[in-house]
């Protein structure tokens, strides 16, 4: 796995074209790229550095939980996504601190506005953790993940619930061709904090086996790749083993697959390091898919190199 990982880091470095984006970092990006990682053969969490499954898992339970509001992540200490409600914060009439535009590029170059910019973010994360009618307000992260698979709104009024719906689908036909989950909905992207990245799955079964293919349209290879591999692996998991199916392969197909400009020293760190032994994934719950408790998902011989540091472009 880690293998396939580094090959796709070595792919872009040296295939790579520069491009300008959205965030003003900067990248070298190139496009289509697909990695397979057959799921029976160890789980894949890279190993040239720590990733932190602990966020992984309360990140995937809090989709399938339906949820689109920071405040969850909080109470579980993850912070992967304040930025994104943080910056709807900002930009509201509501807020009335110190001017924040651009905060993640500024809090970069300029220590002392960092200083502020993690004064200012502290009080918010207190505050959703705190004030209920707040975090309703600037928690929420809007039309992301959550809602799209478990209450994806129909024209006509009413929702889909789209996990429940794939699950009882590869129970009854599983050789279906359409087991597919979409997060993209054209009309939803402009409500969106952050317009879906893994855009749409689809589930495979063949010899008792569940494999898994995901699109995603666009890639931070450095810091949210190696998340988005574990996760879509964590619920292919989480689904064979709710329809009673061994696990097969997890197809990872990228769109836009880029290093950042500020990612580029961490990514040749990464692959001067010699790839380890994966770890093995234990479940230990009898509840349905959106109740499992966080403990009961465990991993177990995981022995990465350590962390590798690197800022996140917002
Ligand atoms: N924006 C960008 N530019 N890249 C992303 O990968 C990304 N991912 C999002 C939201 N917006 C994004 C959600 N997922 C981290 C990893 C995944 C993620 C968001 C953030 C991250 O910063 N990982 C750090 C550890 C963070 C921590 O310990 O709190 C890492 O080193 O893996
Ligand atoms: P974009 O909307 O302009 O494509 O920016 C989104 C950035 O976040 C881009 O660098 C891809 C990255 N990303 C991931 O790689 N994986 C994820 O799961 C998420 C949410 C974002």
């Amino acid at each position: 796995m880690t293998k396939q990982y580094q090959d796709l880091v070595r792919h872009v470095l040296e295939n790579g074209d520069k491009k300008t984006d959205r965030t003003g970092v900067g990248t070298i990006s190139t496009f289509g790229y697909q990695m397979r990682f057959d799921l029976s053969k160890g789980f894949p969490l890279l190993t040239t550095k720590r990733v932190p499954f602990k966020l992984i898992k309360s990140e995937l339970l809090w989709f399938l939980r339906g949820d689109t509001n920071i405040q969850f992540l909080l109470e579980n200490n993850n912070h992967i996504w304040d930025e994104w409600a943080f910056e709807r914060y900002v930009n509201s009439e509501d807020y009335t601190g110190p001017d924040m535009t651009d905060f993640g590029l500024r809090a970069e170059k300029d220590p002392e506005f960092n200083e502020i910019y993690s004064e200012e973010m502290k009080k918010f994360q207190d505050k959703v953790l705190t004030d209920d009618e707040f975090a309703k307000q600037y928690g929420e992260l809007g039309d992301v993940y959550g809602k799209q698979w478990r209450s994806w709104e129909k024209r006509d009024g009413g929702t889909i619930d789209q996990i429940a719906n794939v699950i009882e689908q590869i129970k009854t036909t599983p050789d279906s061709r359409r087991l597919i989950v979409s997060a993209w909905n054209p009309e939803d992207v402009p409500n969106a904090a952050l317009p879906p990245c893994h855009t749409l799955f689809q589930f495979y079964v063949s010899n008792g086996k569940l494999s898994c293919q995901l699109y995603q349209r666009s890639a931070d290879i450095f810091l949210g790749v190696p998340f988005n591999i574990a996760s879509y692996s964590l619920l292919t998991h989480l689904i064979a083993r709710e329809t009673g199916l061994e696990v097969g392969e997890f197809v990872h197909t990228l769109g836009d697959a880029h290093l950042y400009n500020n990612h580029l020293e961490q990514a040749e760190i990464l692959l001067s390091r010699e790839p380890r032994e994966l770890p093995t994934l234990h479940i230990d719950s009898d509840l349905p898919i959106d109740q499992i408790e966080m403990d009961a998902i465990t991993v177990s011989d995981y022995k990465p190199h350590p962390t590798i540091k690197a800022p996140i472009a917002v």
